[in-house]
């Protein structure tokens, strides 16, 4: 039976060591939670670290630990202290953590912490891979696992794998600044699917895949040779029934509520509230914004002094990174200051808490609390404003919550609040400390239905669900691939057949894409192949292409080979040039200024003039921007291309204007008509070629290059692969 292997880059368990005793507790985090079930299911495992460095542990340790912790299905990776300064400390969290929260100016690049970053992704590799039986599926685990998942694709292509980045993935001009974005994005890739906590995240993400490797993006799915990666955003959810139960419960027996609940009443009244936040100790959770915020209000508002007060839990993190420690100083000053200025004998406005609390102590936080008051500066996510959600089952309560949330996307009936803006910010918590009950249940009904409905166990199998489905684009694709055993029928058939004709597309069948199409030349190899095929008897080869005949005559007048250019116009046949088809030109002049006018707005475009035809050329344009241009150029297009008799055509990064009644196939089937062909061959690789594949007789070959949608009843991957074809033949 296949299994699931889940990565991370902590095991969800806490291991310690005292006087050589293990003790091993699993953690309930949210994560852990919602892979219960799919960690549960048969013989599923999670890889991951243990959280002990390697040189704490001897021989003895060591194999105690790895049988407890395999005991809960789980299976070490193996780090150093070195590993974790470097990867986890360094890399993660001063390059990447920084860097995708938009925070450049904490951002450090250093190529030792990058070598450590992709030494430590190798190590889990390896463990993956000695884990992995053909037809497994690993679910990897956000953004210290960049790197994995096209480590684990290039030595087991057959595994089904999906990504999930738990934090922001920031806009290209962000991302682009990364010394190694290639690498980063082509990781990622190595997945089946990738998911995100929004539709933002996901969009930022396909763009820098546009612009950064210039693959090809259609709505959500990328393409990149013979793999269709898709793409796709999932909201994480909250094991709502155990918050929302555990909070009924602590509610309804008085025995359940801790000194902090109790404490907490006794401050608590219609005339005195309680606001709340809580969040890890970092600089993206925007705590010092948040205080000088708290004191602007009051200062705003001094009607809610002695009223109010601000229950702020900062649960320690990461303190061994520098700006870290700058932002516990900061915050405990700024604690200290406000503090200081506005307590009175009876009244304290912040009650700051620096410390994790037990998962019940931080219900019963979550209970006694009027307002929650979540404001980052920038969040993947942020589960702690969907928990206050799920523990009001009063259905009252307010929460404010930041835009700049990933969770701010699904939360409309909270009061989403800009955290830089300082008038937004006050003038929503005094609404929230004012607000009707009446309006507080209503919005709050809304928002729990929904988190009830879309929990962390249904983000899961949501995930799991989709992922599953990218096997059945791989078997589509599959099923069209040209196999040896189909290449070796096709050979065979060729050497048996008594008349055989083949028509062959140039431009990225033969030869690869340039930037300028001008450098696309032929070189001595495929002459000397094409030479070889041209010389057998019975065998007739044709050119056929989009290009102008005066590029053609330059490259192949001196040869034999029967060609086709401007897409069925012109035929080279025993050295002479015959009009297939006789068209007007007049258009041009009209159409040409449409044209520059692209090219003048557009960086990176250009026009090609051919005899019959115009073709702009985009391929080194911003794909973004290129997006919207041929789309406005379509429109403007249309009603000239009525009139004139003309048709658009989109080609491989390229839109070509041209009389309605020329295309490849027609000019196929004209020269086809003048023999008895018993085998036939036909090669291309765009939309132009399709004409060709359509209007092929049903015993031809009809081979596409490139993995896209297509007529053509077999596809390979690249020229690479054409070339290894054609050079068959010549035997
Ligand atoms: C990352 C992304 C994304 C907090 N204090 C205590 C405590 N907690 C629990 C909360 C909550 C969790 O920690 C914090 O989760 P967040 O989502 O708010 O934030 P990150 O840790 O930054 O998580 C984030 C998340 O990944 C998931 O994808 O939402 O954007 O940054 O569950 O309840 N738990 C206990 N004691 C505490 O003192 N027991």
């Amino acid at each position: 039976m296949h299994k699931t292997i889940i990565v991370s880059n902590r095991l969800p368990l806490q291991v310690s060591i005292k006087k050589d005793e293990l003790k091993i507790t699993p953690s309930v985090g949210g994560l852990a939670t919602g892979m219960k079930s799919v960690h549960a299911e048969g013989n599923g495992i999670w890889v991951g670290w243990s959280g002990i460095p390697e040189e704490d542990l001897d021989n003895e340790l060591s194999k105690k630990v790895t049988e407890a912790i395999q005991k809960e299905k789980c299976v070490a990776v193996p780090l150093t202290h070195q590993d974790i300064e470097e990867y986890y400390e360094g890399f993660s969290n001063r390059a990447l953590w920084p860097l995708f929260h938009y925070f450049m100016e904490y951002t450090k690049f250093e190529k030792n912490e990058w070598e450590a970053y992709k030494r430590v992704n190798e190590k889990f590799a390896e463990v993956i891979i000695n884990q992995l039986n053909d037809g497994d599926t690993v679910w990897i685990h956000d953004y210290q696992l960049l790197l994995l998942p096209q480590l684990i694709k290039e030595q087991k292509p057959n595994t089904t794998i999906g990504f999930f980045l738990h934090i922001p993935f920031p806009s290209y001009e962000i991302f682009r600044t990364f010394p190694w974005r290639k690498e980063i994005l082509s990781g990622m890739l190595g997945a089946d699917l990738l998911g995100f906590h929004t539709y933002d995240y996901e969009r930022h993400f396909l763009s820098s895949v546009k612009r950064i490797l210039r693959l090809d993006v259609n709505f959500n799915e990328i393409h990149d040779q013979d793999r269709i990666i898709k793409v796709d955003s999932f909201p994480m959810g909250i094991d709502y029934d155990k918050f929302h139960n555990f909070a009924l419960e602590h509610i309804k027996s008085p025995k359940e509520k801790s000194e902090i609940y109790q404490r907490l009443q006794e401050h608590i009244s219609d005339d005195n509230k309680l606001i709340l936040s809580i969040d890890r100790m970092d600089y993206t959770k925007g705590i010092p914004n948040r205080i000088k915020a708290f004191e602007y209000f009051l200062e705003k508002f001094p009607e809610f002094k002695e009223k109010v007060r601000l229950v702020m839990l900062a649960v320690p993190s990461r303190s061994n990174v520098p700006q870290y420690q700058k932002l516990k100083r900061e915050t405990d000053e700024l604690v200290g200051r406000i503090n200081g200025k506005f307590s009175t004998v009876s009244w304290t406005p912040i009650w700051y808490f620096y410390r994790a609390l037990p998962f019940s102590d931080l219900i019963d936080l979550y209970i006694s609390s009027d307002v929650a008051l979540i404001t980052p500066i920038r969040d993947g996510m942020n589960l702690v404003a969907k928990e206050y959600v799920a523990t009001r089952v009063n259905k009252d309560g307010v929460l404010i919550l930041s835009e700049m949330a990933g969770a701010s996307k699904e939360m409309n009936e909270a009061l989403l609040i800009n955290p830089n803006n300082f008038e937004d910010f006050t003038d929503n918590l005094e609404k929230a400390l004012t607000m009707p009950l009446e309006e507080q249940q209503k919005r709050m009904k809304f928002l729990q239905n929904r988190l009830k409905r879309y929990d962390v166990s249904k983000w899961a199998e949501e995930f799991l669900k989709s992922l599953a489905e990218t096997k059945k684009t791989k078997h589509v694709m599959v099923a069209k691939k040209l196999t040896p055993e189909y290449e070796q029928k096709i050979v065979g058939d060729y050497h048996k057949a008594k008349n055989r004709v083949l028509f062959l597309d140039y431009d990225g069948t033969l030869v690869g894409f340039k930037d300028d199409p001008q450098e696309a030349k032929p070189d001595d190899r495929l002459y000397e192949l094409l030479d070889t095929i041209q010389k057998q008897e019975n065998t007739t080869l044709i050119l056929i292409s989009g290009r102008d005949r005066d590029t053609f005559q330059r490259w192949f007048g001196h040869k034999n080979y029967n060609l086709v250019t401007d897409h069925g116009v012109w035929l080279f046949q025993n050295n002479e040039w015959l009009a297939l088809e006789h068209l007007k030109t007049d258009w041009m002049q009209r159409i040409r200024p449409i044209l520059e006018t692209f090219v003048d707005r557009t960086p990176g475009t250009f026009i090609e003039t051919k005899k019959y035809s115009l073709a702009w050329h985009y391929r080194m344009a911003d794909p973004e921007l290129v997006k919207t241009r041929t789309l406005e150029l379509n429109t403007v297009l249309t009603s000239m291309v009525a009139n004139n008799n003309l048709m658009v055509l989109k080609g491989n990064k390229v839109i070509e204007i041209k009389s309605s009644n020329v295309n490849k196939g027609r000019a196929m089937s004209r020269l086809n008509l003048q023999e008895n062909y018993d085998f036939m061959m036909v090669i291309g690789d765009d939309w132009t070629d399709e004409y060709m594949f359509e209007e092929a007789p049903t015993f031809g070959y009809t081979i596409k290059v490139g993995y896209t949608k297509t007529k053509a009843r077999y596809q390979v991957k690249d020229t690479k692969q054409v070339l290894q074809l054609l050079s068959q033949l010549k035997k």
